[in-house]
């Protein structure tokens, strides 16, 4: 009896043809599924296409700190808010190929380079592009997030060898201006198209806990899983109320709800790496391993993420150890 009410609920979201959309309300009728259910049916997912013993860890570092003319209202980087974070200049080539080094020792195979941009002058580009050519000589992957491209510039970071490109979606399209108003959701897709078409692999996801809607989530998730093909790294973000912006005081996300959109973007995205990204300061050990069930199979591994705190290394080592997860 037991097996039949738990076979039908599974199978009330099929499993769709390789070149199906993912609908908004098929995802929402994954958000709908009893909890275990869609736990095992992402992990089932999962055990598809990855070991699911095994964690990719990525250290950040913040190359560009502060002073941002975007609004986005989650961000202590923005200059229009008053927040703790001040402005800083571009790093110098040689510390962020020092941090690098540090960041490899420790552990991480990816190092991404963040800026509070809302996208790169030429000069700075040429910059950024020398910072990419050195970490990747060291053997790490690169990443960068630079905000909007120009044409020709990812062409550009493609040559100095970058194989990541992060640029969120953040949340559905229609929700979007309430958040951010100094951009449009479209601009975020032209500028994943310009790193599509120059070869660079894309990071792209998008934060939970900005007073979204579950249909809202669930339209983000479709949005990410229709892209063709869906981005080779989904980072799912928990808000970090940061002091000063706009969405200090946004009620938490319910953990429960956050854990169900991790399972969803396994499910739909069934190949990429679901990165367990912002806010896991705020989780308990026992959420994130069931964010890990749930098909999660990467994290920042770094004291710090651009301008807020990280869960420190030695946590995350002792975690995996209980877990019996592996870095890779
Ligand atoms: N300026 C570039 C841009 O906006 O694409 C790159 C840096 S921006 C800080 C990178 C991403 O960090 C954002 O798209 C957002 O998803 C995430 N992020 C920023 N502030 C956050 C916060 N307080 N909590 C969670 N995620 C955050
Ligand atoms: C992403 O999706 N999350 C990272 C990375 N891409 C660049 C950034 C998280 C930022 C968290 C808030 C802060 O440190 O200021
Ligand atoms: Fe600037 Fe990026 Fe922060 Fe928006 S998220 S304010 S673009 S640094």
């Amino acid at each position: 009896m037991n097996t039949l009410s738990s076979a039908s609920s599974l199978e009330s979201v099929p499993a769709s043809a390789p070149d199906a959309r993912w609908t908004v309300s098929r995802v929402e009728a994954l958000y709908r599924m009893p909890f275990m259910d869609l736990l095992f049916r992402a992990q089932q997912t999962h055990r598809g296409h990855f070991d699911p013993n095994e964690v990719q860890r990525s250290a950040l570092l913040s190359i560009k700190t502060g002073g941002c003319p975007e609004d986005c209202s989650y961000c202590t980087q923005s200059a229009r808010h008053r927040t703790e974070t001040e402005r800083e200049a571009l790093m110098r080539v040689e510390e962020v190929v020092a941090a690098a080094k540090e960041a490899q020792a420790k552990g991480a195979t990816r190092f991404c380079m963040g800026a509070a941009w809302r996208g790169p002058k030429e000069k700075d580009l040429e910059t950024v592009a020398r910072m990419v050519r050195e970490v990747k000589a060291l053997g790490m992957e690169t990443c960068v997030t630079l905000g909007m491209l120009k044409e020709g510039q990812a062409r550009k970071l493609k040559e100095a060898g970058l194989d990541y490109y992060n640029h969120n979606v953040d949340t559905d399209a229609e929700f979007y201006d309430q958040v951010i108003t100094t951009h449009t959701h479209a601009d975020r897709l032209e500028t994943l198209a310009q790193v599509r078409a120059a070869g660079i692999k894309v990071c792209c996801g998008g934060i939970l806990g900005l007073g979204e809607s579950r249909r809202n989530r669930a339209a983000m998730i479709a949005q990410l899983a229709n892209m063709n093909p869906p981005p080779d790294s989904v980072p799912i973000n928990n808000l970090v109320a940061m002091p000063g912006t706009p969405l200090a005081a946004t009620e938490k996300i319910d953990r429960f709800e956050f854990v169900r959109t991790i399972a969803a973007a396994r499910i739909t995205m069934p190949a990429s790496w679901v990165r367990l990204s912002a806010g896991r300061e705020m989780m308990s050990q026992e959420m994130q391993a069931l964010c890990f069930f749930a098909g999660a199979n990467s994290i920042f591994s770094c004291d710090k993420l651009l301008t807020a705190n990280n869960v420190d290394i030695g946590f995350d080592e002792m975690l995996f150890a209980k877990l019996g997860l592996r870095a890779v």
